[in-house]
C-alpha cells in the first residue's frame, strides 16, 4: 500500500500575489513529500467535477471565475496522515475564521478568495489527483536522486 497523498493547489491570487513559495514550504517544512507540481490553467469542465458537490450553490459561478481567473499551482503531498495535517496547514474554509498560523488564516480575508486547495478525505485526494494530473505527470513518485559519478 503507498502511503497517504493529498491534493493542494494554490488559487490564482495565492499564485499572483506570490504566496506560492511560502505555502511549499509550510508543507516542506512539516516533513511532507512533494511528488507532483505543475502550473496550470483549470477549464470549467474541470472545475465542474472538482467541485461537484458545490454545483446548486449560489456562489458557484464565481467560484468557477475567481478559479479561472489565472494560473493554479496544482501539487500532490506526500506522507503520514497528510490529507488531515494538510486541512488544519489550510485553516477554515472561511479565512475570517482560520486561526493566524494557518495558511488562510496568516494570508486570505475573504471565503472567495482563500488562495488555496485542499483535498478533504483520502478518497477525494485519490479523485482530485487523477483529475488534475495525468500519470506520466508525478515523476517525482518514484524519484531517487542520482548518485554522483566521481572520476
Ligand atoms: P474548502 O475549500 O475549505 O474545502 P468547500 O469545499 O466547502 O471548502 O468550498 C470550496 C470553496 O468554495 C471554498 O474554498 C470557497 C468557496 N466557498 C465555500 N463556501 C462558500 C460561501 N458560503 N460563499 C462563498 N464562497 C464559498
Ligand atoms: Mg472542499
Amino acid at each position: 500500500m503507498s502511503t497517504e497523498r493529498t491534493f493542494i493547489a494554490v488559487k490564482p491570487d495565492g499564485v499572483q500575489r506570490g504566496i506560492f513559495p511560502e505555502i511549499l514550504r509550510r508543507f516542506q517544512n512539516k516533513g511532507f513529500k512533494l511528488v507532483g507540481i505543475k502550473l496550470t490553467l483549470a477549464n470549467e469542465s474541470l472545475l465542474r467535477e472538482h467541485y461537484a458537490d458545490l454545483q446548486s450553490k449560489p456562489f458557484f459561478p464565481s467560484l468557477l471565475s475567481y478559479m479561472m481567473s489565472g494560473p493554479i499551482l496544482a501539487t500532490v503531498w506526500e506522507g503520514k496522515d497528510v490529507v488531515k495535517q494538510g486541512r488544519a496547514l489550510l485553516g477554515a474554509t472561511n479565512p475570517l475564521q482560520s486561526a493566524p498560523g494557518t495558511i488562510r488564516g496568516d494570508f486570505a480575508l475573504d471565503m472567495g478568495r482563500n488562495i488555496i486547495h485542499g483535498s478533504d478525505s483520502v478518497e477525494n485526494a485519490e479523485k482530485e489527483i487523477n483529475l488534475w494530473f495525468k500519470k506520466e505527470e508525478l515523476p517525482l513518485e518514484n524519484f531517487e536522486p542520482p548518485t554522483l559519478e566521481t572520476r
